[in-house]
């Protein structure tokens, strides 16, 4: 008799994402492992799922989500990550840079700020609330870069600048990496680059660096969460650096519901 569970009181939902998240592939195994049948993971996108928390959240009503840290949805609202016994989600989760082959010797100054690129949540934060609250991307991009040289000093260490050639990122509207691609968008073209920011979804990212028609993205995480599309395109991409580490990705909820482990769902 499940009347009254947390499961009817959520539909046997979880209010996911876009389908090329690796979040979504790691909620789907969850599903099975947990021996979730009834629930449902849907699909939808960042700025769907996050409207529906506010919703959910304003009316104290419940609701499970897919989320990741860093994200500015904990610092909005109370949230607490469900607990994950069988290590679904994965543990020490990184942002790495990836790049095309070829970029060193074809850009070496682009090649050289994204490899050495490296910040921390809190800076990721910084950009992501400002946008949040309302500032374009770009614009916020600029007045972080603007306020926090010493770090930008730290990327661009030994870039020599250029005049004008074109760089492409390619990245996924996921807030945590709509930040760090907007942020150093503006670092490389303050270096002299044109620089072309790309949105496209998970899978067509990982393939537009792996056959070239991207230069780089800043929006591979990993071991976990990008696994799939690691394997996929080995050897056809380089691994340049890692952006960010002791980052996370699981299931969300707030922290006035009563459970605490994916386990209390079934
Ligand atoms: N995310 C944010 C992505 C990576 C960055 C956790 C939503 C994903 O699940 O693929």
């Amino acid at each position: 008799d499940k009347d009254g569970s947390v499961g009817d009181s959520v539909h046997y939902k979880i209010t996911g994402i876009d389908p090329g998240a690796g979040i979504m592939t790691a909620t789907e195994n969850a599903i099975k492992d947990y021996k979730l049948d009834d629930w449902q993971l849907v699909t939808g996108s960042s700025a769907a799922m996050t409207a529906a928390l506010k919703k959910a959240y304003d009316k104290k009503e419940p609701i499970i989500i897919t989320g990741w840290n860093p994200h500015w949805m904990f610092a909005k609202y109370d949230l607490k990550y469900l607990k994950d016994p069988k290590g679904v989600y994965g543990e020490a989760e990184e942002i790495h840079t990836i790049a095309r082959k070829g970029l060193k010797d074809d850009h070496p100054t682009a090649y050289k700020v994204l490899s050495q690129f490296k910040w921390s949540e809190d800076d990721m934060g910084a950009v992501m609330l400002d946008i949040q609250e309302g500032t374009k991307p770009e614009e916020a991009a600029e007045k972080w870069v603007k306020n926090n040289n010493e770090k930008v000093a730290e990327w661009t260490k030994g870039a020599e600048k250029v005049n004008g050639e074109n760089i492409k990122l390619a990245y996924v509207a996921w807030d945590s990496e709509i930040a760090s691609t907007n942020v150093i968008g503006k670092v490389l073209e303050d270096l002299g680059y044109k620089v072309t920011l790309t949105q496209v979804e998970a899978g067509p990212m990982w393939t537009a660096i792996a056959d070239g028609s991207a230069d780089a993205s800043l929006a591979a995480w990993l071991p976990l969460t990008h696994k799939t599309y690691a394997e996929k395109f080995k050897g056809k991409y380089e691994d340049i650096g890692t952006s960010m580490t002791g980052v996370k990705i699981g299931l969300t909820i707030p922290k006035y519901m009563d459970i605490d482990s994916i386990e209390d769902l079934k």
